[in-house]
Parts: C-alpha cells; structure tokens; sequence
C-alpha cells in the first residue's frame, strides 16, 4: 500500500476523518496543518493569536508559518506520511515539491475527495467548530475554489491524482480509499 499520502478537498470534505482513521491503522503520520495551527491557537501565545483570527476569517495562514510547521514534522520522521490539508494553494505545494526533493522523499498519491457544496455546509454546520458558521464557510469554500483547486491540475499533470467521491457513509469512504491506495 502507498505510504507517503496527500489528501486534497473542499473543508468539511472529511479530510481529517479520513486521514485520522487511515494513519492509525496504517501506522502513518498524520500531519494536518489545521490541527497544528488549532494546537498553536490553544498554547495561547501571540503566535496563536494571530492565526486565531485568520482561522476565524476563513482565510489562509501565511505560507511561511505553514511550511515552517510541516518541515520540522516532515525532517523527524523518514517513514509514511499522510498531509491533511496542507498545501492549500500553488506557493506551498511548490515548497513540498522542493522540501521533500530535499529530504529525497516523494508523494505517492494524492487522494481529492470530493463532494457537493450543500453537503459540505450541512457537515461544518453540524460540527460547529468556531470557524464553522455559514458566512465564515461560504468564504472558506470560495478561498478553496480560488487558491486551492489549481493543485488538482498540478497533481493531475504529475500522475498522482485520484478523485473519490465524499458521499456516504466514513467506512464506505474509507473502503473507497483505500482501493486506490492498493497497489
Ligand atoms: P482544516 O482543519 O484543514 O479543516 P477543514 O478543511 O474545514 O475540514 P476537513 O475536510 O478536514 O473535514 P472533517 O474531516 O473535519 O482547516 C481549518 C482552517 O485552518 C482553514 O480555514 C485555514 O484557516 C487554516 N489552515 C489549515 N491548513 C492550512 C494551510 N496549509 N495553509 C494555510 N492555512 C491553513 O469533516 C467535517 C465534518 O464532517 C466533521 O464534523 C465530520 O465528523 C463530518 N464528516 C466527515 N465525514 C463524514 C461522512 N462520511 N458523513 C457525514 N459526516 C461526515
């Protein structure tokens, strides 16, 4: 099974349910850049402050504090991994590309879930995290469709991407994914 794994997908596609359920059983890291900044937010520095706001924006954290998170993860840890949400525009997948050629590593797959915009409000609304209300998800969804979408031709083009539909139930999802995982 592929090890070194990217997930791509509108907020609230399931990304982190998918990748949280497929790193444990797969002893991957799972390294998602919007629990990451969530944890920085908790600690309560000034750091956490500002990215507190951003979030509550619906808009991205800046590509440099992003990167500098995902490097020090990526530079421990030579096994599998699986980046959740990260990169989220064309900046910082140019930056992995060149990370990761650093660290001799390379994706083997990414996975774009993909799903309804309906489904994905009823989802965050259910949720209820902080950023989760409609105003702040509408935005989120018209960012990703702004900066985010352009990486599914980047991967397209490098023969890495493979579209899974985001509808039904997490463990018919899961079987989903990990049928492309497979080989
Ligand atoms: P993230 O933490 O990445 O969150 P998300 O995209 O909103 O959600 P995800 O797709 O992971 O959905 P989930 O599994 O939780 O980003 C939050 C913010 O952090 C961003 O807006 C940005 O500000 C910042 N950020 C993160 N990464 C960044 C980066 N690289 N650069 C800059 N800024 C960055 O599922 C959603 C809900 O659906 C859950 O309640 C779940 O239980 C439910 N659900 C999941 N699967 C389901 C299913 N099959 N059926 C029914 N419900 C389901």
């Amino acid at each position: 099974m592929k090890q070194r794994l990217l997930f791509l997908g509108p907020p609230g596609a399931g990304k982190g349910t998918q990748a949280q359920r497929l790193a444990a059983s797969q002893g991957l890291l799972h390294l998602s850049t919007g629990d990451l900044l969530r944890a920085e937010v908790q600690a309560g520095s000034e750091l956490g402050r500002q990215v507190e706001a951003v979030i509550a924006r619906g808009e991205l954290v800046s590509d440099d504090l992003v990167l500098a998170i995902v490097r020090s993860r990526l530079e421990q840890h030579g096994q599998g991994w699986l980046l959740d949400g990260f990169p989220r525009n064309l900046a910082q997948a140019e930056a992995l590309d060149r990370l990761l050629a650093e660290l001799d590593q390379r994706i083997e797959r990414v996975v774009l879930m993909e799903l309804d915009d309906g489904l994905l409000i009823q989802r965050l609304l259910g949720r209820g995290r902080a950023d989760d209300n409609e105003q702040v998800i509408r935005h989120r969804l018209e960012v990703y469709r702004q900066q985010t979408t352009p990486l599914i031709e980047h991967y397209r083009q490098l023969g890495l991407l493979e579209a899974v539909e985001a509808a039904g139930s997490v463990e018919a999802i899961g079987e989903r994914i990990s049928a492309l995982l497979a080989d």
